[in-house]
């Protein structure tokens, strides 16, 4: 035996650890083939309805029946990248199974095509238990995972040759792999001299076949996800959406209502900016003349509402800013916007609640639910059935063209977005999206503020440290913003102009003969009705964050 032979001449050695690697080839396969079979149902998704596609409809049955903590725990780890951080996950998941199928076909071909037509029917279901979704829309899913069997066999038998010619050429004595498929006769006691012929170009074959099929994927992902795009509609129409103008145009914003500290949010929140919070894994695209409002239940009055209707009718403007009960205390999750609707007190008016019914349950077009309480709907607070945020339509990612805004209540019930239905029930009967997944089946914000500037740990010079922040208590205002440096006595900060009692109010403070050293700013807000922010801390579930952020900072 040659010491110094190179793997391609062959020893034993390098025979042994062929043997050993050359299940790549079919984990590879297994790989390539799952690629194929998503890049072949995504090309045919694009003629069917957006919930046809196996890829969405996975991810988002992954969100749903993810427990709520490991929901709570991504949103706290990776905040708004918690889609991102999930889509990863999944993506480890599915190439460890598609993997796997690949090295069941090395010994049990069948099987491996059983697992593929198991997995092909596990698909069809989750995208048969999208809300919107139709019979139809498994065919995307069917073709795929057809496509998908046929790329498995076709790259096993290219991996089981060149295994086969390679396990002779590394090594004469081994007589051919008794679990491979195709090696069956073909190797054993193959000479060395007919390894050398045939392996070269039956492993390139293999590769050939592995890399044709992967790029083949790409291209059917990408064509099939750019089809859908131009086939789609939502954009199109939002960008030749005119709004009408409100008869009802929202409050002037008053001067001075955005403190001067430097580094300080903007108070109106631009769109683009605006915090997003949903379960939806792709944004509904809901197309404007199809979309309509059915109005039902409890009522008198059951009534459908259409787009160009709702645009009819007697809007109004308002300033509200949103919150997400998932904020942390200090957090971001916070938005304020001018909203343009259509009031959903007058929308429940016309429907005529029956007695004894307390809540609306509002549904999106993907399944979302939200519970309001029926009295939050009809008062004197103005909650809209919303079409513009700033003065442009509803963008895709809040809700176009429809969603709900309610001051005073977190989002999770109240804020649903892509609304196409309205129930009038009671909170007996009936229970939101994430009341079912343990959260509060009432949830109005609560009183809090934070520290904007200066952002935590950051350095800033000695003498005079502006500090500025937000404070919200929706519905009721903010009267008095307090800081306590250290453990200094609380001071009275400058309050910004308030806008109304619905949007979040600008607070600054000024704090003086700052030495260097490592130092703290805690601060507490006193809505209008003289109740102090409590320092009592509580998580986001079941019902909203509390406590007071304690920020700390360098002087020096
Ligand atoms: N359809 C739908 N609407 C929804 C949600 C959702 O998951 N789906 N999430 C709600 C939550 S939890 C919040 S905080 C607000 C966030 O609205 P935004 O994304 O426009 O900021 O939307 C609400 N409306
Ligand atoms: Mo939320």
């Amino acid at each position: 035996m040659e010491t110094h032979s190179t793997p391609r001449e062959g020893t034993t050695r390098p025979g042994r650890i062929r043997q050993q690697l050359r299940w790549w080839r079919f984990a590879l396969a297994g790989l390539v083939s799952a690629a194929l079979l998503f890049g072949v149902a995504e090309l045919v998704a694009a003629f069917f309805s957006t919930t046809s596609s196996p890829l969405v409809a996975l991810g988002q049955t992954f969100i749903d029946i993810t427990p709520a903590w490991l929901k709570d725990f991504a949103i706290g780890l990776f905040g708004t990248n918690d889609k991102l951080a999930l889509f990863v996950s999944m993506g480890i998941v599915a190439a460890l199974v598609a993997a796997g199928t690949g090295l069941l076909a090395r010994t049990r071909p069948a099987a491996a095509s059983g697992v593929i037509v198991l997995l092909g029917v596990g698909m069809s279901a989750s995208v048969l238990s999208r809300p919107a979704s139709g019979v139809l829309d498994i065919v995307p899913t069917v073709v795929g995972t057809i496509a998908g069997i046929l790329a498995l066999r076709y790259l096993a038998h290219l991996a089981a040759t060149a295994t086969a010619t390679a396990t002779v050429t590394g090594d004469a004595t081994v007589t051919g792999d008794p679990d491979s498929p195709a090696a069956d006769g073909r190797v054993t006691g193959g000479p060395v001299a007919t390894g050398r012929t045939v392996a070269p170009s039956s492993r390139r074959g293999f590769l050939l076949g592995s890399l044709v099929g992967a790029v083949g994927a790409a291209a059917l992902l990408a064509g099939g996800r750019a089809l859908s795009a131009i086939r789609n509609t939502a954009e199109t129409t939002r960008e030749a959406l005119k709004l009408p103008s409100p008869v009802k145009q929202a409050k002037p914003l008053p001067q001075g209502v955005a403190s001067d500290v430097k580094g300080m949010p903007a108070f109106v929140t631009p769109n683009s900016q605006f915090y997003r919070i949903d379960t939806a894994l792709a944004v509904p695209r809901v197309d404007p003349a199809s979309w309509s409002l059915r109005v039902h239940g409890m009522v008198d009055e059951e009534f459908t509402i259409g787009f160009d209707e709702l645009l009819g009718m007697d809007l109004e403007e308002t300033w509200l800013t949103l919150t997400c009960v998932s904020n942390p205390v200090g957090g971001d999750l916070v938005g304020n916007a001018k909203w343009l609707g259509y009031p959903l007190r007058k929308v429940l008016e016309r429907a005529r609640p029956q007695a004894g019914a307390d809540m609306v349950l509002s549904t999106s077009i993907d399944g979302f639910s939200a519970s309001t309480p029926l009295e939050v709907l009809t008062d004197e607070r103005n909650a809209l059935l919303a079409v513009g945020m700033n003065g442009e339509p509803l963008p895709l990612e809040h809700g176009y063209p429809v969603r709900m805004v309610v001051p005073g209540l977190y989002g999770y019930v109240s804020a649903t977005k892509w609304v196409v239905d309205l129930e009038v029930t009671r909170f007996a009967d009936k229970t939101g999206y994430w009341t079912t997944r343990g959260w509060s089946d009432h949830g109005p914000i609560k009183l809090s503020s934070r520290v904007d500037v200066p952002r935590p740990f950051a350095t800033v010079a000695p003498g005079t440290v502006m500090l500025g922040g937000t404070a919200w208590a929706q519905t009721t205002g903010i009267k008095a913003v307090e800081v306590k440096i250290d453990d200094g006595d609380w001071q009275a900060a400058d309050l910004a102009a308030e806008a109304t009692v619905d949007t979040w109010r600008q607070w600054s403070y000024a704090w003086k003969n700052a030495q260097p050293g490592t130092h703290s700013a805690t601060v507490r807000a006193i809505d209008a009705e003289g109740t102090v922010q409590t320092a009592e801390r509580a998580n986001p579930a079941p019902n909203g964050s509390s406590g007071l952020q304690r920020l700390q900072f360098t002087v020096g």
